[in-house]
């Protein structure tokens, strides 16, 4: 009998009956239980509510749900309350997410008791540097969801708009309410009519499902569309250009969200280029937009060629401008006050503008942490972000909440995660990719859950339906808890610091070759590129030491540090190691907490991180059996591209060091199997 069930199990497998690609993201479907559910309203919103419950609910059967539309003080915004009956909120909105949280529940076998859920953030929103072209910037998982070249580039399809909704539902479950759908680095064209009809199509399909359409702006628009002589903010022909625009965009999209802007950064034009300041171009754009309730998400992420170090510029540049922007003004800022390396400090930027509305901008999609090869789980990242404690008004002013209205009460509270979605069947190229776009939508909402709680759901929703398992066992059975879940988890969760350890430990970053940013270039400095776009303007290394000092000796940026913060980083003996040699340049030799030299250490960190990563590929291969082949195959054929690139970072950055530190690598760690100059002369040919 055991016998010929397997030949069964084993042909449908060959025949590919189970073969998964991944699209259905976390949201596998069930085969629902009856229930009956009851709402005295209707909506598209509510319909989607309805539809989910009987098709997902795994409550008991014919149980009645109601859905119930009602005030409640305790319920915030887009918040719900989950009852004995069913689910309660003040919007529609409310109620979806409260039926996602129900069957979330339920497929991962958690308690439902009767609970308000209030969100962190009032807007979460997800950044896509898509261009109109159809080309992503950063983008590791084909082309965009949203545009595409060639003469039908504006049709919308059939499939198009099916794409779009799987895409909102996604996005519903775990609570991200808006969506930027074009690069930061804006085309004009995105204002024009023709682009302006398809946002305006994309924004009907989003709608029901809870989702604001929002757009970037390139600020120069008034001259490269309107054939207005400047861009000058304070140019009232400028003003009224923005106004007709905005309306233009309001008659077609009557809730549209508001705007983004990378002004005056990397090359963008914006309002210094005629001696206004960030706050002048805010402030007009934002006045465009009042009338309607739009927003300005203004982007801090500046940093000019000078001299000065390149952490410290954007506090600098605006610091001074805290309260001069208009109430629907949101400054965006990144999580490191560089640029979403793999371990950053928080930006010194929150936490300090106090009489401005600040929100947090993180990277789901992995430019600088294996793209959609390597596997990085990155909520443990953000975790240590969001409960980075400031000391804004002394200890416990977290990052967290100083940004979701708690320590700060700004106007608005906001998050953004650049999103690693495209048009990959698995939408984010590597399979567990998909677990970041999950982990940003669930700490948005939540920014007080831990990496772990979230590993655990996403793992269960991911991967829990088993075909040879779940009809008997469900989920949780105590086998595949031990044999799945817990060493999947443990590997996520290991998978960030592993990233760190292989690629920049102790507070090294920005060592990547060119600008692909995927593999290791310490080296790299040709002439002609900005230094601050070179590894060893970041690393510094050379006979005597390694490292960036930005203490009160150096650069000072340890200064843009509510104190004790500031004194902590300061001195070398109480600054976190993992953020060593961000903060100082220390010698080879430097005795570190373990007694080893820093020389030691950095390589027993390398070596860390390769064996930890030759570890994850045994950790999955041992899950073979509870996991359909598709996409065990795929993700071990990553896992080994991961390794053999992890083993690249260990031996490029130690061969490239030990020129300067002249030691030896200790002996008990594996030796380096490239040599220096082929892994130098290969950086060019990477991809
Ligand atoms: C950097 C990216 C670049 C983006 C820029 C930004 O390399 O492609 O345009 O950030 O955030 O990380 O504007």
């Amino acid at each position: 009998m055991k016998v010929s069930v397997c030949i069964v199990v084993l042909s449908l497998l060959t025949l590919g009956v189970w073969a998964e690609d991944g699209h259905q993201l976390w949201l596998r479907v069930k085969t629902g239980v009856p229930v009956n559910v009851s709402c005295s309203k209707k909506s598209g919103t509510l319909d989607i509510a309805r539809q989910e419950l009987l098709q997902g609910w795994q409550g008991e059967a014919g149980a009645t749900v109601k859905l119930t539309i009602r005030a409640d003080k305790a319920i915030a915004g887009d918040g719900f309350k989950l009852t004995a009956g069913g689910v309660q909120a003040n919007t529609d909105r409310g109620i979806l997410y409260g039926v996602y949280e129900l069957l979330r529940r339920q497929q991962t076998g958690r308690k439902v008791n009767e609970e308000v859920l209030n969100p962190s953030y009032a807007l979460r929103l997800l950044n896509h540097w898509d261009n109109l072209n159809g080309t992503i910037e950063r983008g590791y998982a084909g082309h965009s969801i949203f545009w595409r070249n060639g003469a039908d580039s504006l049709a919308v399809t059939e499939k198009d708009v099916a794409l779009w909704k799987a895409y909102a539902r996604a996005n519903a479950s775990i609570g991200i309410n808006g969506s930027v759908l074009n690069n930061v680095n804006a085309s004009p064209l995105i204002l024009t009519a023709g682009y302006l009809q398809r946002v305006k199509t994309i924004a009907d399909v989003l709608r029901p499902y809870g989702i604001k359409t929002y757009l970037s702006i390139k600020f120069s628009s008034p001259v490269l569309l309107g054939g207005v002589k400047t861009a000058d903010p304070l140019d009232p022909d400028v003003v009224k250009w923005w106004k007709a625009k905005t309306e233009e965009i309001y008659r077609m999209i009557p809730d549209f969200g508001g705007f983004l802007v990378k002004a005056n950064s990397e090359g963008q034009p914006g309002p210094q280029d005629y001696g206004r300041s960030h706050a002048d171009g805010a402030n007009m754009l934002a006045d465009a937009l009042r009338p309607f309730g739009g927003i300005v998400m203004w982007r801090a992420f500046v940093y000019s060629a000078s001299d000065e170090d390149r952490a410290k510029q954007a506090y600098q540049e605006f610091m001074p401008l805290d309260g001069s922007f208009r109430e629907n003004v949101i400054v965006q800022v990144k999580n490191g006050p560089i640029d979403f390396q793999p371990r950053e400090p928080f930006s010194p930027l929150f936490g300090a503008m106090k009489k401005s509305s600040v929100m947090p901008e993180l990277q789901i999609t992995q430019e600088y942490l294996g793209q959609s090869i390597h596997l990085v789980f990155l909520a443990p990242m953000w975790e240590e972000f969001l409960q980075s404690d400031t000391y804004q008004e002394g200890p416990g002013s977290t990052v967290a909440r100083c940004t979701d209205g708690e320590r700060i009460p700004g106007k608005h509270t906001a998050i953004a995660g650049v999103a690693n979605i495209g048009l990959d069947p698995n939408w984010c190229g590597h399979h567990f990719s998909q677990a970041n776009w999950y982990a940003f939508g669930r700490l948005a909402w939540n920014n007080q859950l831990t990496s772990a709680q979230i590993a655990d759901e996403w793992i269960q929703l991911t991967f829990g339906q088993l075909p040879s398992e779940a009809a008997q066992t469900g989920n949780l059975s105590p086998k595949w808890t031990e044999n799945f879940l817990q060493p999947v988890k443990q590997m996520m969760l290991a998978s960030r610091e592993a990233a760190v350890n292989y690629m920049m430990p102790l507070g090294l970053h920005h060592l990547f070759a060119a600008n692909e940013h995927y593999g290791p270039g310490p080296w790299w400095a040709p002439q002609r590129v900005r230094k601050d776009w070179t590894p060893p303007y970041y690393h510094k290394a050379d006979t005597l030491g390694i490292g960036f000092d930005r203490t009160r000796g150096g650069s000072d940026a340890v200064s843009q540090y509510h104190e004790p913060l500031g004194t902590q980083f300061n001195d070398v003996n109480s600054c976190p190691e993992i953020y060593l040699l961000w903060f100082h340049h220390l010698s080879w030799d430097y005795r570190m907490k373990s007694g080893r030299t820093l020389w030691e250490e950095l390589c027993y960190h390398y070596d860390a991180g390769l064996q930890q990563v030759r570890q994850f590929q045994k950790t999955w291969d041992s899950v073979q059996p509870y996991v359909d082949q598709e996409r065990f195959f795929h993700v071990q054929s990553r896992l080994r591209s991961q390794c053999l690139n992890a083993q690249e970072w260990k031996d490029a950055c130690l061969l490239y060091f030990q020129q300067f530190s002249r030691m030896p690598i200790p002996f008990d760690i594996e030796r380096p199997v490239h040599d220096l100059e082929d892994l130098i002369r290969k950086d060019l040919q990477r991809f």
